[in-house]
């Protein structure tokens, strides 16, 4: 099996070999299944930061910083972009590629952006599958980058054991960062660019918002100005980082949480997997039929609906390929 030879290749630090599965996964290839149930049982190392906030917030340029000092540490960084505002991704990719080139020379680093142009949805599966496969691979962190907008972003962040969301003077009231469910997600919060006038304010609204939604009663989360550029307060930002990530381990025997994670996880591969197979289903099984005619519109769907699910040999069908 050809996939078996990448997967050992990649499993002994093959990048090439790396970057293959990844576009496989990326690629929705049907031996998704299979790669990852091989390379789940080697995941579980890396410690996983999301870093999420509006377009042009810095985080590219937090996470050039970020990578830096984890290098000094020894330790070996991947990193995963993801965009998925198609129209001007191609852009904003180029520019952290352009932006991260220093660490391209640097074995220790490996960079991969994702967008959603081209696939069906289930970009947030995608991203998490990948995610497995830097951990598998060996890097002692993964960074994941997304443009904290909408609900796959919120997903893939699910992930992450520390997620620092980063904000600028100029993204408009905090009031709207709590709507955007931001407030819920972050164990840390960035002021970037806080050269620029508003910093202090918004900083201080956070602030206040903390205070009054208290969604982590055992951790204070931190609301840090820092500017990526000149390189201020990142020193400050690392240290909060890493304390989140010790503080979630001290926590490990809260099982509770670990087990809704993996049923979670469970659902959203199947659910992910039916809805693939239901969409591209076009076979000539009574499944296949009835979905011809709903989109004829000779069948309601919910009738459809009804015949399938008393029907054993289309169930079967659905979910025995
Ligand atoms: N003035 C200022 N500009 C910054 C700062 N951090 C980043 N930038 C600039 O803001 C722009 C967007 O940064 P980028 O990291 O690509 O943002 P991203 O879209 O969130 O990844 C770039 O031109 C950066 O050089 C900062 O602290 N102050
Ligand atoms: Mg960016």
């Amino acid at each position: 099996m050809k996939e078996q030879k990448i997967l050992e290749q990649m499993l002994k630090g093959d990048v090439l070999a790396l970057s293959k599965l990844i576009s496989l996964v990326e690629d929705r290839s049907a031996d998704v299944l299979k790669i990852m149930a091989k390379l789940y049982p080697k995941t579980g190392r890396a410690q996983v930061v999301g870093v999420t906030g509006p377009p042009g917030a810095g985080k590219s340029t937090l996470v050039d910083r970020l990578t830096e000092l984890f290098r000094k540490e020894g330790k070996k960084v991947g990193i995963l972009a993801v965009d998925p505002s198609s129209p001007f991704s191609g852009g904003a990719i180029l520019g952290d590629r352009i932006r991260m080139q220093r660490h391209n020379a640097d074995a220790g680093v490996f960079i991969r952006s994702m967008s959603t142009r081209g696939s069906h949805g289930g970009l947030s599966r995608a991203t998490k599958e990948v995610v497995h496969l830097l951990d598998a691979f060996g890097f002692d962190v993964v960074l994941i980058e997304t443009v904290g907008v909408g609900q796959t972003e919120l997903d893939v962040i699910d992930l992450a054991h520390t997620v620092v969301v980063v904000l600028v003077p100029e993204s408009g009231d905090s009031v709207q960062t709590m709507k955007a469910g931001l407030m819920e997600i972050a164990d840390v919060f960035v002021v970037n660019k806080a050269d620029r006038e508003g910093a202090a304010r918004l900083a201080a609204d956070l602030h206040v918002l903390l205070g009054l939604v208290e969604t982590k009663p055992e951790w204070k989360v931190p609301v840090l100005l820092t500017e990526a550029e000149p390189q201020k307060g990142i020193q400050e930002l690392y240290q909060k980082i890493l304390e989140h990530l010790s503080f979630i381990k001290d926590r490990e025997p809260r099982e509770e949480r670990r087990r809704q994670y993996r049923r979670r996880e469970l659902v959203e591969i199947l659910i992910d997997i039916f809805r693939e197979r239901l969409l591209l289903e076009n076979g000539n099984s009574l499944f296949g039929k009835l979905i011809r005619e709903v989109e004829a519109g000779k069948r309601n769907p919910y009738d459809a609906v009804i015949k399938i699910l008393s029907d054993r040999e289309s169930l079967a069908q659905i979910f025995g390929k």
